[in-house]
């Protein structure tokens, strides 16, 4: 789990917080999963808003908090958590409330990798998002903000030299210069095909991702299938895992977690609509490629 030592940490006046606070981006897809799953938990939480589109998170300020410059990030009585899916561990072990992580090792196990396969897509999920969200020129990262990224912080996680935020970097950079192509959104959508194929084989034998119930990982996996389909991905493809995902959007919270203020929706249907014109949407992509 990453709990980032003190010497990591430049904005020190975190360290004095008491309570639980969470920095967080309300259309962030690991801010929501944190947010549901502190509900799940039910933990009380102060909200910290970090305005990903202002940069917000490029600052001396937030990269004193977090060295990666990510959202979300939780204070716990003056420890700083970084990564969603270890914040959610950190603190599932931390709160009363029910258990949302399998005590026996073996489906303790299995949870954590395949939420570590959920997390290592995340930059497939991103590249969806960015191309199928809004126009690509509204959505990039301003170079004198990423200038700032690049330099700001103390660069270590948990007292190592991070090598995280270089690959951050290079996305951004790279998406100023290229856009996200279509090549990037088919090998996106490629890289969550296994993972769907199992989750849908799995629904198919019990209600949740585990056997024995309801899991932090259904909350993880869940985030990605919405933001998929928020992207117009035609989950109908895997029937179990779009009945699970209506299941789940039946809890009031997991909802109230995803939504986006009505310009955005109507932004985001306008610019699939001009996609979808151009023959470029992503189901028309992927059926054009065979998926
Ligand atoms: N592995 C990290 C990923 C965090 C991440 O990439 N967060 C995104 C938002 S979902 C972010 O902060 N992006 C920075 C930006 O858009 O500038 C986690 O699970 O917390």
């Amino acid at each position: 789990m990453v709990k980032l030592l003190r010497s990591d940490i430049l904005s020190t006046e975190v360290l004095d917080w008491k309570g639980v606070h969470l920095f967080h981006f309300y259309s962030s897809s690991c801010s929501q999963k944190t947010r549901i799953f502190l509900t799940e938990k039910g933990v009380d939480w102060e909200p910290h808003p970090i305005n990903l589109m202002t940069h917000e998170n490029f600052t001396d300020w937030y990269l004193g908090v977090n060295p990666r410059g990510l959202v979300p990030a939780l204070v716990h009585d003056g420890d700083v958590h970084i990564e969603s899916n270890d914040i959610m561990r950190y603190v599932d072990e931390a709160f009363d409330g029910p258990r949302l992580f399998p005590e026996d090792e073996a489906s303790l196990a299995y949870v954590l990798q395949s939420m570590k396969a959920e997390d290592d897509l995340h930059l497939c999920v991103r590249s969806l998002t960015f191309r199928y969200v809004a126009p690509n020129e509204l959505l990039r990262k301003d170079p004198d903000a990423l200038d700032v990224y690049e330099k700001a912080g103390s660069g270590q996680v948990a007292g190592v030299a991070d090598t995280h935020k270089a690959v951050e970097v290079n996305f951004w950079r790279k998406m100023a210069v290229d856009g996200i192509p279509i090549e990037q959104a088919l090998a996106a959508v490629k890289a969550f095909e296994p993972h769907f194929i199992e989750l849908n084989e799995r629904l198919a034998k019990h209600e949740w991702l585990m056997p024995d119930g309801f899991t932090a990982l259904d909350i993880a996996w869940w985030i990605s299938v919405f933001r998929l389909k928020f992207l117009g991905y035609p989950m109908e493809r895997f029937p179990q895992l779009d009945a699970w995902y209506h299941t789940l959007a039946e809890r009031p919270h997991f909802m109230a977690e995803v939504a986006m203020p009505p310009e955005r929706v109507e932004g985001a249907s306008q610019h699939q609509a001009n996609m979808a014109a151009a023959g470029e949407s992503l189901p028309q992509i992927m059926a054009a490629n065979g998926f």
